[in-house]
């Protein structure tokens, strides 16, 4: 963990989230970095550094073609990085989003990938992460439920250094159906 600190360079949200970031024990931490301000960057780098990165996570579209459970799911968006930091990505209000069947939730409208005939609600804000090439995390889509919540989607994301498209579903046969996509640029 110390090698977060040592790596820090830049801006005062940077050093913000690296306070945030510097845990004397490095036990698996069951809460998310808190994320007070949705327009605030956050940054992850190779190695779980905190070096600025050029690249952008953008968040595209999270579409619900079929739910893990009966008339609405709640649905969350979360980043795991590879050094043990996540982040709540969405939605930004500390609760999860009600979704329906067929819904499709526009993040980024110019990055979105809804089928034709969705219902497209605007998802509102999320968090944005700045990222440095060589990052690796995870990007989860979770359903929130009273005795542990359901994991829907889990792609595992290695920045190249330019742009990306990530397009993800679930497995077949889960019962359920969600799709995400995304784009690094
Ligand atoms: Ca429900
Ligand atoms: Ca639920
Ligand atoms: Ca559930």
């Amino acid at each position: 963990m110390s090698t977060f600190l040592s790596r820090i360079t830049a801006t005062a949200a940077a050093l913000t989230l690296a306070a945030v970031l510097a845990p004397p024990a490095h036990a698996a931490s069951p809460e998310p970095v808190p994320v007070p301000d949705a327009g605030s960057q956050k940054i992850i780098s190779e190695n779980s550094g905190l070096a600025p990165g050029p690249l952008k996570l953008v968040l595209g579209s999270l579409q619900a073609y079929d739910l893990e459970e009966s008339g609405q799911d709640e649905v969350r968006i979360e980043v795991k990085a590879d050094g043990g930091e996540w982040y709540k990505m969405w939605p930004t209000n500390g609760t999860e989003a009600n979704t329906k069947v067929n819904t499709c939730w526009v993040l980024t409208s110019t990055a979105a990938g809804c089928s034709p005939g969705s219902a497209q609600p605007s998802a509102g804000p999320y968090v944005h992460l700045t990222l440095a090439p060589g990052a690796r995390f995870t990007i989860e889509v979770w359903e929130d439920d009273v005795i542990g919540d359901d994991l829907l989607l889990s792609i595992p994301v290695t920045v190249m250094g330019g742009t990306q498209i990530i397009d993800a579903s679930s497995t077949p046969g889960k019962g359920f159906r969600y799709r995400l996509v995304a784009r690094i640029e």
